[in-house]
């Protein structure tokens, strides 16, 4: 497909993507409409990310670091001289906890759609572990995964023990999360662990806070995807015209957050023009709330077996050790 240059003079803004501009006009033109949610994380983004994991509200990240120091004695059972191999790894913070607890990991591949900041994150990571393989993959783990071949090469046989906290498993939707799960397990091959952060809290006065918080940080993270998409498509979103929304679907068990038109308007992209009805809806992000027997049945759907699990006390925020 071609699509028509964003400027009239032909010339492309800095950072144009085929894949994003495709993306973001098939959703613009779908009722109700709906942005993927892994379109967030540009740097200005992952660092809104950082920001928000910092906040009061935000207790899935402090609840899943207090259950991972919980866990040193349970994962230096884990094989030795292992490949850690993380999905969505942002900025490696929760890493050293796991390397930590490891008998001499060998290697580290992290793995993120965010490539300027996923660099800047390891370099941190190599400097505290000068004798770890240290290697990054730019790629949306959203769709499947290949081993580029050098990567592929650097881990060799190293037993593989795959890394996928903060409950980004919730950002896909069921049927995704188990394709995923399923794509997981071809990725890092038979006999491989992963350690699963899932969030499973269902008390929306705890909810709704945490996705959309005093400071507003969730709002601003929610409507820089529309300064993204003025800055890399050519757009021209008001982003200030648009309501952060956090809702709970709770026969879903998912939070759902939106931006809201609270008047009509027009936006232009790309050549064409979308109109916003007095308060409709941009859907930007679903975070489904897996109890933990719901989550093992979709773990054993995509061919892991649970091999244990720990809840965290303050939040029904857990962590899924798995094996396939
Ligand atoms: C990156 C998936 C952990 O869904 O809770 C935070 C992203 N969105 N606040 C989540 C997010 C709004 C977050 N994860």
């Amino acid at each position: 497909t071609t699509l028509h240059p964003p400027d009239s003079d032909g010339v492309q803004p800095e950072g144009f993507s085929e894949v994003f501009a495709e993306q973001v006009l098939e959703g613009l033109s779908s009722r109700p409409k709906r942005i993927p949610s892994t379109w967030f994380y540009d740097h200005r983004g992952s660092e809104l990310f950082e920001q928000i994991t910092e906040l009061n509200e935000y207790y899935l990240t402090r609840t899943e670091t207090a259950l991972l120091r919980g866990l040193r004695a349970d994962l230096a059972r884990l094989p030795a001289g292992a490949a850690v191999i993380e999905f969505g790894s942002g900025s490696s913070r929760k890493t050293p906890l796991l390397l930590d607890a490891l008998k001499a990991p060998a290697s580290y591949t992290a793995i993120d759609i965010s490539g300027d900041f996923l660099r800047q994150s390891v370099q941190g990571l190599q400097l505290r572990y000068p004798h770890l393989l240290v290697q990054t993959l730019e790629a949306d783990f959203s769709a499947p995964l290949t081993w580029p071949p050098a990567l592929q090469s650097a881990v060799g046989q190293q037993p593989r023990i795959g890394f996928f906290p903060g409950s980004t498993i919730g950002n896909f939707t069921p049927e995704q999360a188990v394709r995923f799960l399923h794509g997981a397990a071809q990725f890092l091959g038979s006999g491989a662990h992963l350690l699963v952060g899932v969030d499973g809290t269902q008390d929306k006065a705890r909810l709704l806070p945490a996705y959309d918080d005093a400071r507003g940080v969730t709002a601003a993270f929610n409507r820089n995807l529309l300064i993204r998409i003025n800055r890399e498509l050519g757009a021209d979103f008001n982003p200030q015209a648009f309501r952060h929304v956090a809702r709970f679907d709770s026969a879903r068990s998912r939070v759902e957050m939106h931006l809201l038109s609270p008047t009509p308007q027009t936006v232009r992209l790309l050549g064409q023009r979308f109109t916003f009805a007095e308060g409709e809806t941009l859907h930007t992000e679903n975070s489904y709330k897996y109890p933990i027997a719901v989550f093992q049945r979709m773990a054993r759907a995509s061919g892991w077996t649970p091999h244990q699990h720990w809840l965290a006390a303050e939040a029904a925020m857990a962590l899924h050790l798995l094996q396939c």
